[in-house]
């Protein structure tokens, strides 16, 4: 999609910090972290939230999850928060499908 942000990043126009990248996925780290390690994992197609998972294209998430476990093997993580947040009222902020893939300190629940 034309103006999205992470389009743009998965097309490579504005940089991010790449961690890992495949045909259909981009890993990079996120801008405002908010643990040691933040790591978005993104598909390179425009899905704008978890709203709009369906028949063809819920392997996606699949291969999103797979790709945190290996970067959080990668990053010799102890253990960490895969979190997606679904439409406003959940935090989203950014409208193209994202994981946050965070590790590197204690963890809390319930979220805020
Ligand atoms: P969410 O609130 O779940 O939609 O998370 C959006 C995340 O995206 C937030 O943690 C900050 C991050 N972010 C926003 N813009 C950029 C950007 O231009 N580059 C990178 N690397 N991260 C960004």
């Amino acid at each position: 999609m034309e103006n999205c942000i992470f389009c743009k990043i998965a097309r490579g126009e504005i940089p991010a910090k790449i961690v890992k990248e495949t045909d259909e996925l981009v890993a990079f780290n996120d801008l405002s972290p908010q643990a040691p390690h933040h790591v978005l994992i993104i598909p390179k197609q425009h899905i704008s939230t978890l709203a709009e998972i369906n028949e063809n294209n819920y392997e996606l998430m699949g291969k999103i999850v797979l790709t945190a476990s290996e970067i959080a093997k990668e990053l010799n993580l102890e253990g960490y928060r895969i979190v997606a947040n679904c439409n406003e009222i959940a935090g989203q902020s950014v409208f193209h499908i994202h994981f946050h893939l965070l590790g590197g300190r204690q963890m809390h629940w319930p979220p805020g």
